[in-house]
């Protein structure tokens, strides 16, 4: 007698764009509660050491659909074009009779392909009544983007192809820069005493990079950023991460694109603060502090837009008996600071950028409340979802499946190192200094190039925050001898000898 086929799960993957793990309430944030993401933890695994391979937008979203690093999916910044011609884990499903779609933001400059159907923002997508690409076809659309994305997943649902397993994309802007909260999340956090980051006042002794970055909390523009409107303030000789962009002008097109009625729920907000700005504009020590409360007050009010509406399409999941047999993802396209070595953005190596959220729930094939420590990165996810899919994952696929992570049958091989790389320099945003490296468990080594040529190692057990560069110390010198073959093992693996 044939065994019984085994039921092949539905895929919910849920990304949102730059939202860091201290920002999440299951992996113990001191600033915020997150009950929906937070729940999809306690159903299912939370994974502790997740990385991405290369901290930035585009390519991370590329390394995710792959499987692979950007120097072999193509897409290393931001300035390039997914070559959407590769097999791709959406794709691969699709060829297996999975029902597929792409909902909310794609970022990868070419036309989603492997799906049946998809509904984009264009670009990076704008909070208020954003532009919505649908399978080619453009309209603007009025309401909130997180809101509005989860309102197609949902209609998407609701109309699938019950015939077949669906594998919906369902990808958030939100919380990206420039952080508008939807009109009822705004002054959610206002009257919270948001700790200052041990880390904010660092000097960035012995790290050059660190250095000559453009990403300080303390640059942030007034208008685009701090919703300050360019009559209550004299002059903004912030740097806000670019030379090439005007602020002012970019604020005043996401302010401006607001409906009457939402401009006045914005305006009864953020007027009183534009008010109290005017009247004693703090400076010094006083701004940067003032900048980092009001950036993260920003911030946090999109989390929760973001959360709630994670639960939205949860609830829409029990209600319509589709949470037992649904592999539900939830992770960002990379990690962020939230004023830690005094910045926002991300790219850097350090762990603050380079972790990432993830957490799985899968209730008829994964055991709940499980915690995984094992070092995972985002080439991991395709593999992973083709495999509980039953579908084979390619062989040039350089990421590895999760299953047996959450199975409870760690292979004794798993990985004990992992590779990173970060391209972005001298073009772009934020002047981070191109860099490559390896992290173990317990210690760091990076290599900063560009226009320098600069080694750092950490010893993550005794400096969780990264401030002592050891490299070169005579203590640590077989520590760094072992790191620089583990390094060049990898990029041999990886084959990114370039
Ligand atoms: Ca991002």
């Amino acid at each position: 007698m044939p065994a019984p086929k085994t039921q092949v799960p539905n895929i919910l993957f849920i990304m949102s764009d730059d939202h860091a793990i201290a920002a999440i309430s299951a992996y113990g944030s001191q600033l915020i509660e997150t009950p929906n993401i937070d729940r999809i933890a306690r159903e299912g695994v939370l994974f502790t050491s997740s990385f991405v391979t290369n901290s930035i937008c585009a390519p991370s979203r590329a390394a995710m659909l792959t499987g692979k690093y950007s120097h072999l999916n193509g897409l290393r910044d931001n300035r390039d074009t997914f070559d959407g011609s590769q097999p791709t884990f959406p794709k691969l499903l699709q060829q297996a009779g999975y029902q597929t779609a792409m909902i909310g933001k794609w970022h990868l400059k070419s036309e989603p392909t492997g799906f049946d159907e998809w509904r984009i923002l264009t670009g990076q997508g704008q909070y208020y009544n954003p532009v919505l690409n649908v399978n080619g076809v453009e309209s603007e659309v009025t309401g909130y983007v997180t809101d509005l994305i989860t309102e197609q997943a949902l209609e998407f649902l609701q109309n699938r192809d019950r015939s077949r397993p669906f594998a919906l994309l369902y990808q958030h802007k939100a919380p990206h820069r420039n952080w508008m909260p939807a009109a009822r999340h705004l002054g959610l956090y206002a009257d919270r005493d948001l700790p200052l980051p041990e880390t904010f006042r660092d000097n960035y002794a012995g790290r050059p990079a660190a250095a000559a970055q453009d990403m300080r909390i303390a640059d942030l523009w007034l208008t685009l950023d701090l919703k300050i409107h360019p009559e209550n303030f004299a002059v903004d000789d912030a740097s806000g991460g670019s030379p090439d962009w005007d602020p002012t002008e970019m604020w005043r097109s996401s302010y401006d694109r607001m409906t009457t009625e939402q401009r006045a729920a914005w305006d009864a907000y953020y007027q009183p603060i534009n008010e109290a700005f005017r009247a004693d504009p703090p400076t010094g020590e006083a701004l940067d502090k003032w900048k980092l409360q009001r950036y993260l007050e920003d911030y946090l009010g999109t989390v929760a837009g973001l959360d709630e509406n994670i639960g939205r399409v949860l609830d829409y999941l029990d209600a319509a008996g589709l949470a037992a047999n649904t592999l539900v993802v939830y992770t960002s396209d990379q990690g962020f600071y939230l004023g830690e070595h005094g910045w926002y953005d991300k790219r850097f190596m350090y762990e603050e950028s380079l972790r990432m959220p993830l957490t799985i729930r899968y209730p008829a094939r994964i055991a709940a409340g499980q915690t995984v420590d094992e070092m995972v990165l985002n080439v991991d996810f395709a593999p992973t979802v083709l495999d509980f899919a039953g579908v084979p994952i390619p062989d040039d696929v350089q990421g590895h499946s999760l299953r047996p992570l959450v199975d409870g049958s760690l292979p004794p091989d798993w990985r004990d190192a992992i590779y990173y790389r970060y391209y972005e320099f001298p073009h772009g945003w934020h002047s981070v200094r191109p860099h490559y490296g390896v992290r173990t468990a317990r210690y760091k080594l990076i290599h900063f190039e560009g226009d320098m040529d600069h080694w750092e190692l950490y010893d993550l057990e005794s400096d969780p925050n990264e401030l002592v560069n050891l490299y070169g110390s005579k203590d640590h010198a077989s520590v760094q001898k072992d790191l620089h073959s583990r390094l060049a093992e990898l990029r041999r693996e990886l084959r990114d000898e370039s």
